[in-house]
């Protein structure tokens, strides 16, 4: 083959041979155009940092420095074959982009066959455009072989102490300033990285290398915290288990099949704390909607909010799937590819369509991939919604009850309909959200608590209309209507405020305790009062049960019991501490004190109730860590008819 010989000021200045460094640059130059163009992709749905740029170009040099150092032999195999994976994994992030609105995760790997309305195949998504992203690798190939040839001296030069020294401290210093830059995102939003729940936020955040090393170091103390899976560890997760679930109690008369053959629509609020309800401000009702919701309602109380590092999403998981959050991690972004026995994958085999909507992207929460695991059939998102008005970070609460209410309305019916709110997120002062609800909030202006009121007051009114479609198509008639905040909005360094506000004082550990509630609503068609249990406190992991109970259908999976059930049970945090009756236990503190009263108890006395809140948590772990819920559900009868 016969190479045109290249004029030698290409390659050669002052003496010097630049032929290797001008094959690493445009290397590191090829790699960060890459990421630089999937953090494009990326970021036209989140806000990009420029900080993510940085960390990108600062991995790419790392990267290529690392190669330059290798072997010679092997360097020229190596560099191709790293930046042919590289952009292997850019074109997955994109693919995925394209379909989930989501990034690549390993946790994932496997699952996209799940999401039911991806049916078109990979290569159909594929652009010619995706393959440019290659054309570096050959295009470096030929360099090599056309300027290999033209000096006695090899291309790939030995490393020398000084080339080893100059590429060392390019290293050091890029991976500072990377490693600074993850620090201190790590620090503002606490825990972001190991919880992910927004990859696509992350990635322009940290850049799309950072997201992927972040991602993989999750794997892998995911991999190596997971314990070896012991038969007997099997048999006692089973024993707990199948304890908890003969438990279960035959409900008071008129509570099994009250709601028979009616659609269930499960409403999770965010951020509604239980305080909100019945609030008046300047002697105004602050959720006018909700407080008649409640008058009219089956059942209206309260329950403790469970969730851990999830957030929404460890309410969704209580709510559906029945387990406890992740001990580690969140359930949501780790375990998707779970088999779960939930309220939706059950109602689903009883013949209900099952659906959940909400106005954020799907990625978020790896919602995306965890609803078909729970079991519902579809999942309507941000991408299927017309996006007519945005509030934070997704549609609006009045579009979203407005174009779900029209959707509902088509659905095939018996239906189990799941709804997320969205726009009273914290910190409750999205310009969009002060524009669409001003409650006049009077000298609570630019506080949380004042910002907070107007956000559930919008959200209110928006409730407030959904109900009232219902009504009038007829779908409130023929439904059950569970409403719940999935946790508590008011931080607790904004205390004092609230204190202020409701006119009591919260400083005290036990009084703050008992604020930690959220609302739950049930309303049954024709039912005026549920028999609920009055003695004991809930949590939201009891409303599998309850609902099913309703719907004419004993559900005998998952670790909660119903509200109609009285006899004494904890309700289980994350942390390990309870509520037993009105007692909250601590167990790391060695304290049980009365929520309502702040009495010290004899926490000696709880020592069995411990064994057993402990035994519980460690069975839902391990159902968790080793997706044991198919080998739960064997043999589990339906008692009630
Ligand atoms: C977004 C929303 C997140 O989809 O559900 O709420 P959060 O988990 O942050 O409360
Ligand atoms: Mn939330």
């Amino acid at each position: 083959m016969n190479y045109i010989t290249p004029p030698r000021y290409l390659y050669r200045r002052a003496g010097r041979d630049y032929r290797e460094l001008i094959f690493f640059a445009f290397m590191a130059a090829a790699l960060f155009l890459k990421f630089y163009f999937l953090e494009g992709v990326v970021s036209s749905r989140v806000p990009r940092s420029p900080l993510s740029m940085a960390a990108s170009a600062a991995f790419c040099i790392i990267a290529v420095s690392l190669l330059s150092l290798c072997w010679r032999r092997v360097r020229l195999p190596l560099s191709l074959g790293a930046d042919f994976l590289l952009t292997l994994l850019v074109l997955t992030d994109v693919l995925h982009m394209r379909f989930y609105s989501d990034l690549f995760s390993l946790h994932n790997i496997g699952l996209s066959a799940q999401v039911a309305d991806v049916s078109e195949s990979v290569t159909a998504l594929i652009s010619v455009k995706d393959v440019l992203r290659f054309a570096d690798i050959p295009l470096l190939y030929l360099y090599y072989r056309v300027f290999r040839r033209i000096s006695v001296h090899p291309f790939f030069r030995a490393v020398t102490a000084k080339r080893l020294a100059c590429t060392s401290l390019l290293i050091a210093l890029s991976a500072g300033v990377t490693a600074w830059h993850i620090h201190s995102y790590n620090r503002k939003i606490r825990g972001v990285l190991r919880s992910m729940w927004d990859r696509p936020a992350v990635c322009s955040n940290v850049g799309a290398v950072t997201y992927h090393l972040a991602d993989t170091w999750n794997a892998i103390r995911d991999l190596a915290g997971k314990q070896r899976l012991r038969q007997s560890d099997i048999e006692k997760t089973k024993e707990r288990y199948e304890a908890q679930i003969d438990s279960y109690r035959t409900p008071p008369a008129g509570v099994f099949g009250a709601a028979k053959g009616k659609n269930l629509i499960v409403i999770q609020v965010e951020s509604l704390q239980q305080f909100a309800i019945g609030l008046r401000f300047d002697g105004r009702e602050v959720t006018p909607n909700l407080n008649e919701f409640v008058r009219n309602a089956s059942f209206a109380g309260s329950v403790y909010n469970q969730t851990s590092s999830g957030n929404s999403s460890d309410a969704e998981f209580l709510v559906n799937a029945g387990l406890y959050p992740s001990a580690a991690g969140v359930a949501y972004t780790r375990f998707a590819g779970n088999s779960y026995d939930g309220l939706p994958k059950y109602l689903r085999e009883k013949g209900y369509r099952t659906v959940a909507m909400h106005g954020d992207k799907a990625g978020f929460w790896n919602r995306g991939h965890m609803y078909p695991a729970l079991g519902f059939e579809r999942f309507v998102s941000k991408k299927d919604y017309q996006i007519d008005e945005v509030i934070g970070m997704g549609l609006s609460d009045a579009s979203f009850f407005r174009q779900s209410l029209a959707m509902l309305k088509n659905e095939k019916q018996p239906f189990y309909a799941f709804l997320i709110t969205l726009s009273s997120h914290y910190p409750f002062n999205w310009d969009a959200l002060k524009k669409r609800a001003d409650f006049g909030i009077g000298d609570y202006k630019d506080t949380v608590v004042g910002n907070y009121m107007s956000a559930i007051h919008y959200l209110d009114r928006e409730f407030g209309s959904f109900i009232a479609g219902l009504k009038e198509s007829g779908l409130y008639d023929r439904s059950v209507i569970a409403v719940y905040g999935d946790h508590t909005a008011i931080p607790r360094w904004d205390a004092a405020a609230l204190s202020r506000l409701l006119g009591k004082d919260l400083s005290k550990d036990h009084i703050w305790r008992y604020m930690q509630r959220v609302p739950l609503v049930i309303s049954v068609p024709g039912v005026k009062a549920l028999p609920a249990g009055k003695k004991n406190s809930f949590g939201l992991i009891s409303l599998p049960r309850t609902l099913s109970l309703l719907l004419g259908f004993d559900l005998r999976r998952g670790f909660g019991a119903d509200i109609f059930d009285d006899t004494p049970r904890p309700v289980i945090f994350r942390s390990g501490s309870y509520i037993i009756g009105d007692v909250f236990v601590m167990p790391q503190n060695k304290s049980a004190v009365d929520i309502k009263t702040g009495e010290e108890k004899n926490f000696d006395e709880y020592g069995k109730m411990t064994s057993l809140v402990e035994e519980t948590l460690a069975a839902s772990d391990m159902i968790l860590e080793h997706d044991l819920m198919p080998r739960m559900s064997e043999n589990m009868k339906e008692a009630v008819r």
